[in-house]
Formats: structure tokens, sequence, C-alpha cells
């Protein structure tokens, strides 16, 4: 993958993260997205389950506001956010780790029926319900499936979205990166 392509990727997550679209990252992006999250699972926001989602994203901001604000304004401006990823933030164990429990909360909010696995049509309506268009968020489910037995566990979920950070020398010869490309737009 080239460091162009790489760029593009960091871009498109930024635009994900920017939640109210005005061009930094805030700690009000990362609370409207894990609403945003639970609202589309059909959750209420006071659950359990909801609040350990929106503390996991709170956790996230808190994380990439201490590696990534290099100005100390309390915003992360795009510059700051592509200089983080391309440094320590972005190592791929770094990443896991920080990442994992997060992935874990928004699997467990999808999960309704707490069994540890949701089917490709459950994951694709909560896609759509979370703003996906429905061709995007079929291919996106379908990835996530990464054995192509029509249910998506929880491990293939967050191995399926840390993967899209991760597909820089990790697992040669095996499509690590399904996941992030489809999600956040045609890269490459
Ligand atoms: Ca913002
Ligand atoms: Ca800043
Ligand atoms: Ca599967």
């Amino acid at each position: 993958m080239t460091s162009d392509v790489r760029g593009r990727e960091y871009d498109l997550t930024f635009d994900t993260l920017d939640a109210n679209a005005n061009g930094v990252l805030e700690e009000q992006d990362f609370v409207t997205l894990g609403k945003s999250i639970a609202r589309a699972a059909g959750i209420a926001e006071s659950s359990a389950k909801a609040t350990v989602l929106t503390g996991e994203w709170r956790r996230c901001w808190v994380l990439l506001l201490e590696h990534a604000d290099a100005n100390g304004d309390g915003l992360i401006s795009r510059e700051e956010f592509r200089r983080a990823m391309s440094g320590a933030l972005g190592d791929p164990a770094v990443l896991e780790r920080n990442l994992r429990a997060g992935f874990e909360a928004e699997f467990a909010v999808i999960d309704t029926d707490d069994d540890g696995v949701a089917a490709v049509d459950q994951m694709e309506a909560f896609l759509v319900a979370w703003g996906l268009e429905s061709d995007l968020a079929r291919t996106v489910a379908t990835r996530l499936d990464r054995n192509g037995d029509g249910r998506i566990t929880r491990e293939e979920y967050v191995a399926g979205w840390i993967g899209c950070f991760m597909d820089e020398g990790e697992g040669e010869g095996e499509d690590a990166g399904g996941v992030g490309s489809p999600l956040l737009g045609p890269v490459g």
C-alpha cells in the first residue's frame, strides 16, 4: 500500500469520526458517534450496553487527545490526526490494544441476544440504520463474515475492523484489509 493510499485512509477515517463535519475532532464527535451506534442498534441510551459503548468512545477520545493534540488546543486537526496515525498510534499492536474493547462494546449492542454472533443480515440492517447505503452495508457485512458461514462472530467483527488499519506488512497473502476499504470508501 502506498503512503498516498494510506494517507487517504486516514482522511476517510477522520471524516467518519468528524460526526458534525466541522473539520476538527472534538469530544462531542465521539459522544455523537457512540449515541448514533446505540440508536442504530435500537437500544436505549440509558441501557447498560449503551453506557459501556459511550464510555469506550470517550476513552478513545481521551487517548487520541493525549497522543495527537500536538498544539494542545483540545481539538484534533486533520493534520494532527494524520501525524499521530502515521506514528506510534498507528502501530498495529497499539491499535489492537486500544481499540479491542471499543469494538467489543460495539458488537455487544448489535448482538442483541448476547450469543456472541450476529447474522450477516442483522449486521447489514444495523449498518443501514447507522447511515450506510444498502449496497455498501451489504459489502461490509459480507466481508466481516470472514469464513462465509452467514454469521459474524464477535472475533470476526473485532478482527475485521482492527484489520482495516493493519493491512500493511500483516498477514501476507491474506486480505487483511477487507473491511475498511468498502466502509471508508473506494480507497486505491
Ligand atoms: Ca467535529
Ligand atoms: Ca490540536
Ligand atoms: Ca462467520
